[in-house]
């Protein structure tokens, strides 16, 4: 048995969530590209993240963002996405579009405004209800410009009143998932600007509150294992949104500006007891989210290459061989032990990849299989006018 054999079992239960925003034309604050065969519908959105799986089998959900993808009628929307193979999941509620909510919305000053957001929540609250989904995530664009213009411990509080009063409504089976961010649209200060606010802030509420990590959301330079490692320690890590950057919150392609981090984080993710099946769906109880954009390059196959470098950088992390990695720590082996990571991070899995996909009825080169599917031109062609969605 070679390595890969080893380990091409436990790649078995990945599950990747798509998010229905990377279907949709994005941008940046100067333009926003259209491009044709973009969805004009939710339903168009849920059936090209259902065409990402039929050619990877990596991406079996679909996470929603309300309102972007609000609808009459949620269980009519679950029943489209079972009929293409997929499940809706993550619902990531949204309080950074309304102009009620340019001071903020659940660390607000105005007691009406916070019970606005409050409301927004349980209405996510009701959609996941209809959808089945377990995560309600909460991003807040809440945070000021300069410093002296607000009360920093002030919106402290009010944040943990109304994460409490959100709470309190998640059902036994859901989870509440506060995703940090260091800056961004606020540039003076954010409300949950890093994972040790929104621990304290999600530890505050209870079992089902856990932390959100973006990949996307760190100062330059930051060791992002080191803190994937501290919240699986402290049994808090709820989900990731994966994305890539080189310079801010760039939403690339996840493993495409630094694979070595990813295959690092990833290592640290399966050393922590975070990958694998615990639940009774068989996946993990941190959900692996991409949170992307494709501003320039065709969206499909963005979110092809995205699951599959995920799945890559996963299987070199697998095959890290953890007993030498042990025993080189212990002697206190430097060398070795950098060695022994290197090693595994510089194995190409990629031949092995393509057999482990043709066992399983996939296609062995999902980029390529696409790409002379003709899917893109059928899209293309049949997707004429209306309206092409984006993320307002
Ligand atoms: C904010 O930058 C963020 O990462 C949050 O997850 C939002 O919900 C998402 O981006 C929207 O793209
Ligand atoms: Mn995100």
């Amino acid at each position: 048995m070679n390595d890969f054999a080893a380990i091409a079992a436990k790649l078995d239960g990945q599950a990747i969530e798509l998010p229905s925003w990377a279907f949709g034309n994005s941008g940046t604050r100067f333009k926003v590209f259209g491009s044709a065969g973009t969805p004009r519908s939710i339903e168009e959105k849920i059936a090209d993240a259902a065409t990402v799986h039929r050619f990877t089998g990596l991406a079996p959900k679909v996470a929603l963002h309300i309102p972007w993808d609000k609808v009459d009628d949620y269980a009519a929307l679950r029943t489209h996405a079972e009929g293409l193979g997929v499940a809706l999941g993550t619902i990531n509620s949204n309080t950074f579009q309304d102009d009620d909510y340019k001071f903020g919305s659940l660390a607000h000053v105005d007691p009406k405004i916070r019970q606005k957001a409050v409301d927004h929540h349980f209405e996510c609250i009701d959609v996941m209800d209809a959808t089945g989904s377990r995560d309600l995530k909460i991003w807040l664009a809440d945070g000021s410009n300069y410093p002296g213009q607000a009360d920093l411990r002030g919106r402290q509080d009010r944040l943990a009143e109304s994460l409490a009063a959100i709470y309190e409504r998640i059902g036994e089976e859901q989870r509440l998932v506060l995703e940090y961010k260091f800056f961004e649209p606020a540039f003076y200060h954010t409300d949950v600007p890093d994972w040790g606010t929104s621990y304290a802030q999600v530890s505050a509420l209870g079992e089902r509150a856990t932390v959100c990590l973006d990949t996307g959301h760190h100062a330059p330079g930051t060791n992002i294992e080191f803190i994937v490692m501290q919240l699986l320690r402290l049994g808090k890590l709820g989900s990731f949104d994966f994305n890539s950057r080189f310079y801010a919150d760039d939403d690339l392609i996840v493993g495409s500006a630094d694979p070595f981090q990813l295959f690092r984080i990833l290592f640290e993710v399966i050393r922590g007891g975070g990958y694998g099946p615990a639940n009774p769906d068989g996946h993990s109880e941190v959900a692996f989210m991409l949170d992307q954009c494709h501003n320039v390059e065709d969206k499909i196959p963005g979110q092809i290459r995205s699951v599959l470098n995920v799945q890559e950088m996963t299987a070199r992390a697998l095959l890290v061989d953890r007993d030498a990695l042990d025993a080189a720590q212990t002697a206190g082996d430097v060398l070795g032990a950098n060695g022994i990571l290197m090693d595994a991070f510089y194995t190409d899995v990629r031949a092995d990849l393509a057999g482990w996909r043709e066992e399983r009825g996939l296609p062995a080169e999902p980029m390529r299989a696409y790409a002379e599917s003709g899917h893109q031109s059928e899209i293309e062609a049949a997707r004429v006018g209306g309206t092409q969605l984006s993320w307002n």
